[in-house]
């Protein structure tokens, strides 16, 4: 895991609306000497709150620059008026892709995480506080622009999505294997800018399945707006982890 990343130090501080108890004492101190257990602890707090609203999180991680806002505020667009949907938004400084997402017309809420990198369980539990999602709706939490530790920190998600975008170049899912293997779709973006780069998307395909033989791949534009009817329908559908 990332060791610079100061993201993670808060205090196991969380309430148990469910029935389970544990001596927090040994607990705290449990958790401290393993931040991912922790962490692992508090997604699992988050999944259980997000089943019980009925609410789909869908964990979207790329690279800086893939398209992740760009494709949320063209799925806002295309879905809000039949789908509830709410994004949480997470970048080191700045509300500029908060503020997208709220002109495209989601509620919203940005969590900056300062020198850290990733976003973790705790965060996405505060910022469900905040945000308070409708019954049924679906979460799209926008993971901070990152290929690394974002694959380490379970939030509760229900789905994890990647964003490749074919201007990164090749050999990502070889050199970023864990992102690549604990994803459940893979989104290949920016093909309108294919005939321009040198990106071969069978190689691109060959290098996934040696590191996840399962995702399912769309490929899309997010801004002509190719393949997004498939991403959409995957969507509707909600495949998860259940
Ligand atoms: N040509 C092309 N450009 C795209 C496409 N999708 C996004 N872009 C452009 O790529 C740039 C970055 O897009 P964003 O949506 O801000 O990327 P992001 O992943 O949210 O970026 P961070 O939040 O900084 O990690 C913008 O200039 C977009 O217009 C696409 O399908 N084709
Ligand atoms: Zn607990
Ligand atoms: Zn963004
Ligand atoms: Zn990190």
């Amino acid at each position: 895991m990332c060791a610079t990343c100061g993201c993670s130090d808060d205090a196991a501080v969380h309430s148990h609306a469910d029935d389970h108890s544990h001596a927090e004492g040994s607990h705290t101190v449990l958790l401290e000497q393993d931040v991912l257990a922790k962490n692992d602890h508090l997604a699992g707090h988050n999944r259980s709150r997000l089943a019980e609203l009925g609410v789909f999180a869908v964990n979207l991680m790329s690279s800086p620059g893939a398209g992740k806002t760009t494709l949320l505020e063209q799925t806002v667009h295309a879905l809000g008026a039949s789908v509830p949907l709410a994004v949480v938004e997470g970048d080191q400084e700045t509300l500029l892709d908060a503020d997208r997402i709220k002109a495209s017309g989601a509620p919203v809420v940005q969590i900056n995480t300062g020198a850290g990198c990733h976003l973790d369980a705790t965060m996405l539990s505060r910022a469900l506080d905040t945000l308070a999602p409708a019954r049924g709706s679906v979460l799209f939490v926008e993971n901070v622009g990152n290929l690394v530790c974002p694959a380490l920190f379970d939030l509760g998600e229900a789905a994890r999505v990647v964003i490749m975008s074919v201007t990164e170049g090749p050999g990502k899912p070889l050199k970023y294997p864990h992102m690549f293997a604990s994803t459940d779709l893979v989104l290949l973006n920016k093909i309108d800018l294919l005939p321009y780069v040198s990106f071969s998307v069978p190689e691109f395909l060959h290098d996934l399945r040696h590191v996840n033989p399962d995702a399912r791949v769309v490929e899309i534009s997010a801004t002509r707006g190719d393949g997004l009817d498939e991403w959409y329908g995957w969507l509707r559908q909600r495949p998860g982890r259940g």
